[in-house]
């Protein structure tokens, strides 16, 4: 028998996303056979994951791309019987709070409906793959206690935050009621360089890379006095992992317990080129949100405890590394 067909088999939905691309690479790297769920785009440009398609041993060899939709069950009811996994890492949705309030039907079909018609071909399956959800710190909405556990009562205030909340409780229904291994990481913000760009973290430490270089001039914010508990991405998919190897399914927060501002966000991105943040910056009423999310902070004891889980960056070292790797990207093309 092949080292192949004795190792581990993952199915990540969202492999093209900064977590299914970090979470491919973790679990190519302890051995696993990844396949991984994309949709159909007038693109093939999946850029997180080139460096795995480019590399022989990889790409075709122990990774496997499959086109499906969430809102399209048959193929993905097929990919599921013919790939039969071990454990599936289901990520993909569509992640951006602030479009959620433009584009709410469609949110809510792809990361409620979707979930649940996921849930719904696994309790179908002769044997049930254990399955994490991506659920998120946008289910407390407006929590009335700081920090948030796992048993923090959720008041979602987006169509985003509702949605999840949906999706979450469903997870725990089909856990208690079909004995599935099933599974929320409740994940508060993570970051990095791979990050989409119209998040706030890749769009401050781009506009500062960009300004040092002297391809911009100025940033357009919004609400500079948010706050947010944001942590590193490869440390929450190295949490996801964790997740599905305990014996015991249950649901676990991923947060660093830190908040801080945009303001200080960009303070420290303009800081890691050298320059100062408020003569570049200007408030645009245009990013500001119908709703927003307040006082957002995770307490992960249960995840430190259970699993041995703990951050690996600080917030400066993630905003330093961030605004560096745009700065490296925009001088090579520059
Ligand atoms: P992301 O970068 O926006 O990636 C989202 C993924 O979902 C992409 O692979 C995307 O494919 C895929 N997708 C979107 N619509 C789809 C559809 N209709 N059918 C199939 N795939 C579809 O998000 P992320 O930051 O990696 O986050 C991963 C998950 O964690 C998401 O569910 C997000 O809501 C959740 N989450 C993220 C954070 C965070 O701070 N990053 C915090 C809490 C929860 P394309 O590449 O084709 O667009
Ligand atoms: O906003 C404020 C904005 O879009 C962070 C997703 O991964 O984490 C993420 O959602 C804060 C908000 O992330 C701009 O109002 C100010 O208070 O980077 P963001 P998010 O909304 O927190 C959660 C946990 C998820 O689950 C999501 O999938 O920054 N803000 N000015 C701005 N935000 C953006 N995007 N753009 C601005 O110009």
């Amino acid at each position: 028998m092949s080292a192949a067909s004795t190792a581990p088999t993952a199915l990540i939905t969202g492999i093209t996303g900064q977590d299914g691309s970090y979470l491919a690479d973790l679990l190519l790297g302890k051995g696993y056979v990844v396949h991984g769920v994309v949709r159909r785009t007038s693109s093939l440009d999946r850029s997180r994951l080139g460096h795995l398609y480019a590399d022989p041993a990889i790409y075709g060899q122990r990774l496997f791309l499959h086109y499906a939709d969430l809102d399209d069950p048959t193929p993905l009811r097929r990919l599921l019987a013919k790939i039969a996994p071990d454990e599936i890492y289901h990520l993909a949705g569509q992640s951006h709070v602030g479009l959620s309030f433009e584009i709410a039907e469609s949110t809510c079909d792809l990361t409620a409906m979707g979930t649940l018609r996921l849930l719904e071909m696994i309790r179908d399956l002769p044997k049930p793959p254990r399955l994490f959800h991506a659920s998120s710190s946008e289910l407390f909405g407006q929590p009335a206690v700081a920090p948030q556990t796992e048993a923090t009562p959720w008041v979602p205030v987006s169509p985003y935050g509702a949605a999840k909340a949906f999706a979450t409780r469903m997870v725990t229904i089909y856990r208690q009621t079909y004995g599935l291994h099933a599974c929320n990481g409740i994940l508060f913000n993570h970051e990095s360089p791979r990050r989409g760009e119209n998040f706030v973290t890749r769009k401050i430490c781009r506009a500062a890379a960009s300004i040092k270089l002297g391809l911009q001039k100025k940033l357009s914010l919004g609400n500079l006095d948010a706050l947010r508990d944001w942590g590193y991405a490869p440390d929450y998919v190295r949490g996801m992992w964790l997740t599905l190897q305990q014996a015991e399914a249950d649901d676990y927060v991923f947060a660093t317990g830190e908040l801080h501002s945009v303001r200080d966000l960009a303070a420290q991105a303009f800081a890691a080129v050298d320059l100062d943040w408020e003569p570049y910056v200007e408030v645009n009423p245009a990013f500001f949100r119908p709703a927003e999310a307040a006082n957002l902070v995770g307490d992960p004891s249960r995840a430190r405890q259970r699993l041995g889980w703990t951050p690996s960056r600080t917030f400066g070292e993630i905003i330093a590394e961030m605004t560096q790797s745009e700065y490296a990207a925009l001088a090579k093309s520059a």
